[in-house]
């Protein structure tokens, strides 16, 4: 009985810590989960952004990049993450970047790990002004007036960014930080890979800016590798 009581507690008090601090450990004998992020049924396309300035360098239109899809319907650019981990492979101490070349966000979507470094750069020969919003509310706002121009901050804020250009109201990019290392966004194909993971089970989420947020339960295997499929239905 007084057994039962305590986990109980314990159980009750884990959800009041919010923010759960995540532990760095050596992993002993650590997985790798894979997959590929697909949509189908009704195929989305892409759509067309109209240059209204700077189109000299930019050009007179540009993909939204909304929809980046391969022709086996694999998503690129959907962000992949463990949701809750208490301990697992260090945070890395490398920044993640995002560029403004050709009047785009490159990546048009970055991923990385709270406290992270995040470099903003300008590869154009014109001002652009990266603007971040987390809710509606400035994180970062940088001006970049001079080609090759770098500006580098931690990141402190998780969650969802939004980034964007006062200079040019059609860029948009996202910046998807999060509380543990385990992210990671698909490629062209619409594959991902997350290694290093501690064997367990997880829930797995997967978010991407047009098709939504989805989610699943995955135990995780040390040594080899878990493979996983996700779908959008449409
Ligand atoms: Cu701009």
């Amino acid at each position: 009985m007084i057994k039962r009581l305590l986990l109980t507690g314990v159980l009750i008090i884990t959800p009041a810590v919010h923010g759960w601090a995540y532990d760095q450990i050596q992993v002993a004998n650590g997985g790798t989960l894979k997959g590929r992020v697909t949509v189908s049924g009704n195929i989305p396309k892409d759509e067309t952004i109209q240059v209204s300035k700077d189109q000299a360098h930019c050009g007179d239109s540009l993909p939204r990049e909304k929809y980046v899809l391969s022709g086996e319907g694999g998503v690129k650019n959907a962000v992949v993450f463990i949701e809750e981990i208490k301990a697992g492979k260090a945070l890395p101490s490398t920044p993640v970047e995002i560029d403004n070349v050709k009047c785009a966000f490159v990546p048009h979507v970055q991923v990385g790990a709270k406290g992270q470094d995040l470099i903003i750069k300008n590869t154009d020969p014109m001002l652009h002004n990266t603007h971040i919003y987390l809710d509606k509310k400035t994180v970062f706002n940088f001006a970049l007036p001079v080609t090759g121009m770098e500006i580098r901050k931690p990141v402190k804020k998780t969650g969802v960014m939004s980034v964007e250009c006062d200079a040019h109201a059609w860029m948009k990019g996202y910046l998807y930080m999060h509380e543990n290392p385990y992210i990671t966004t698909t490629d062209k194909n619409g594959n991902f890979s997350l290694t290093d993971i501690p064997p367990g089970t997880y829930k797995i989420k997967i978010w991407h800016e047009a098709l939504g947020e989805q989610g699943q339960s995955v135990t995780v295997s040390g040594g080899g590798a878990t493979e996983i499929k996700v779908d959008y239905k449409r």
